[in-house]
């Protein structure tokens, strides 16, 4: 258990790291966040989850009041004083406290708050068997409503679609776009292999720009000499596809072994999966910042 957070500038105990009922994050939704890895003592790709983070905050016209280098050091010192070498960390701004209306000039201040927590690491059945996946009714959110380029602490969207995979006894769901195409999962990035192409859906198509996903990307393209696309999709892809995996900060990558009742591939994880699998987890043991 997290034994010690950063909340706005002072590292705290766990009992006294309280918030107000008026802050806008908990009232509307109205902040970002982030989700981060650090591996045996050094934080994984913190640079790129922190660009992300100050574009969200960016687009949602947020001062989040601290530079990238003040951030990075709270990160850490958070991490130290809970002297993790394995953790998951969650950092977020809130617009702050206002009052009962939307306004967001109502709030001078953003809330900053960072937990360093152990991680929860998902069934190793998960990549040796491959998930079981459904397509779900609920549509990603529009570009032009709340982007989901934007990390925002608007989840709901995403959880109502987690509800529809729970109830179907899935740990993750496959979303789609208002037009009908693939766009992502409740909190993974999706991409399908056909004829050694690897192929994901872009960002404009209602992805979120996934810390994970770039990873792969950049692994597949030089380490494994594979054709890398970002393209849109639909479900018969992905039927039709030799292999499909997911990725994620939580997940890595995670293989998908079957999509609304049909069978990917041979129905295991397949074979290139498997090697981002590996080369991944090479990356995440040799990169990073260090904590110590
Ligand atoms: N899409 C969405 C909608 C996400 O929330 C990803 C893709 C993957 O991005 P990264 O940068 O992590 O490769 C995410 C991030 C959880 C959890 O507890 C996961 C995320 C966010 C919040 C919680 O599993 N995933």
């Amino acid at each position: 258990m997290a034994k010690f957070i950063y909340l706005d500038g002072n590292i705290v105990k766990k009992e006294d790291a309280k918030i107000s009922v008026f802050d806008h994050g908990l009232l509307y939704g109205d902040g970002v966040f982030e989700g981060i890895r650090a591996y045996n003592g050094r934080v994984f790709k913190l640079r790129e989850h922190l660009d992300r983070l100050y574009h969200s905050a960016r687009a949602i016209m947020l001062d989040i009041g601290l530079s990238k280098r003040q951030m990075e050091e709270a990160v850490l010192n958070t991490i130290r004083a809970n002297k993790l070498k394995d953790a998951y960390i969650r950092l977020v701004v809130t617009r702050g406290v206002g009052d009962l209306g939307l306004d967001p000039r109502k709030c001078p201040k953003p809330t900053v708050f960072v937990i360093a927590d152990k991680i929860a690491l998902y069934p190793e059945e998960f990549y040796t068997k491959g998930l079981d996946l459904f397509t779900v009714s609920t549509r990603r959110n529009l570009v032009n409503a709340i982007n989901p380029c934007i990390k925002s602490l608007n989840y709901l969207n995403n959880i109502l679609a987690k509800i529809e995979a729970i109830r179907m006894g899935s740990p993750e769901a496959i979303m789609l776009n208002k037009d009908g195409y693939v766009a992502e999962c409740t909190g993974d990035n999706i991409f399908i292999l056909k004829h050694n192409t690897l192929i994901t859906p872009p960002t404009w198509a209602g992805a979120l720009q996934g810390v994970t996903r770039e990873a792969v990307m950049d692994l597949a393209k030089t380490r494994m000499k594979l054709l890398v696309k970002e393209e849109i999709f639909t479900v018969y892809d992905i039927y039709t596809a030799d292999e499909c995996f997911l990725t994620g900060t939580a997940a890595e990558v995670i293989p998908v072994a079957k999509v609304d009742g049909r069978t990917i591939g041979d129905g295991k994880p397949g074979k290139i999966t498997i090697e981002l699998i590996r080369e991944f987890k090479d990356l995440t043991r040799s990169t990073g910042v260090p904590i110590y």
